[in-house]
């Protein structure tokens, strides 16, 4: 079986390797805060001390870390990957990053002959835990070939979308319908809590009908419940909206919706709610509203 590396164990990057430990891959792993290796560690990976080792004792390496900056930092810094890789060596980087920076990346590796496929994810803890989430794959279809064996073990759907950066367009894609329709629910929830609906009643009447979605069907009762851990952070939702507008600008794309929605996620973030889950977005407008808490579904 390929040697796997894995660099970047947050809240997305953790289940992931777990479940390729558990598919009964050899793991090494780095994270740059050493004791979030730990719980790896304990389930069978080897903890090393740069992402240049890992890279010099694994065949495929998968990177899962905050932005563009920090994909370019563990990727191409001085005991970056590029450091340790050999000839053949595959990147998978399931960050979600700019795609003109993933171009920029897969470039630098191409320069030393390793090969790259950006493949970040949707689905959330929930959908990396249960190993089902949806990859957006971009770059060479016969590099994909190569890795949908370990790609099966983290995800359910594996979308080919094309050459180096067009997974990430892909993902912010799916992020502006994503954070949109949670925009929307928000919405929802605060007019028809304000108008003294009840909230069973609305998350089984919405998720049966038009307005059903992705983020009813999980975020939804959350709101109610005031269960805010995160799934997805704030912060990382507001990432990747800057990413958004900042590709559409450089297109001359204009986008409408989205740089509402980035804002009020921004007050979210001004407001004290930067880790907690996308759905804390509900406050914001909670507080417009006047509106201080929500009944219990309990
Ligand atoms: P988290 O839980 O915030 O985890 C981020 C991870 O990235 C964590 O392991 C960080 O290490 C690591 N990180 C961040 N910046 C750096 C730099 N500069 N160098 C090394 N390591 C870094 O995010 P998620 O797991 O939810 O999401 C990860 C990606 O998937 C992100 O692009 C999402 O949009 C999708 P730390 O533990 O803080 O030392």
């Amino acid at each position: 079986m390929q040697k796997i590396g894995f660099i970047g164990l947050g809240l997305i990057g953790t289940p992931m390797c777990l479940n390729l430990i558990k598919a009964k891959y050899h793991v090494s792993v780095w994270n740059r805060t050493k004791s979030k290796a730990e719980k790896l560690v304990q389930a069978g990976a080897v903890s090393l001390e740069s992402p240049k080792e890992v890279a010099e004792s694994s065949e495929i390496i998968i990177t899962c870390v905050s932005d563009s900056k920090d994909v370019k930092e563990v990727v191409l810094g001085k005991t970056g990957v590029i450091e340790g890789v050999h000839e053949g060596s595959i990147v998978i980087d399931m960050s979600t990053i700019s795609p003109s920076v993933t171009r920029e990346i897969a470039n630098k590796l191409s320069s030393v002959k390793a090969k790259m496929l950006d493949a970040p994810v949707s689905g959330g803890v929930n959908g990396a835990e249960a190993g089902v989430l949806s990859i957006m794959v971009g770059g060479d279809k016969a590099v994909l070939g190569k890795v949908t064996p370990i790609l099966n073990e983290l995800g359910s759907k594996i979308t080919y979308c094309g050459g180096n950066g067009m997974g990430q367009v892909t993902k912010l894609s799916n992020q502006i319908i994503g954070m949109g329709n949670l925009a929307a629910m928000c919405e929802a929830i605060v007019f028809a809590s304000k108008a003294g609906a009840n909230p069973e009643a609305l998350i089984n009447a919405w998720s049966a009908g038009a307005a059903g979605s992705w983020m009813v069907d999980n975020l939804g009762e959350k709101v109610f419940k005031r269960e805010f851990e995160p799934g997805f952070m704030v912060k990382l939702a507001q990432k990747d909206l800057n990413l958004v507008l900042d590709a559409a600008g450089q297109m001359d794309v204009a986008l409408f919706t989205t740089p509402i929605v980035s804002q009020i996620f921004r007050a979210t973030q001004q407001s004290g709610f930067s880790d907690e889950g996308i759905h804390a977005y509900v406050k914001i407008l909670e507080k417009i509203a006047g509106l201080n808490s929500q009944t219990d579904l309990s």
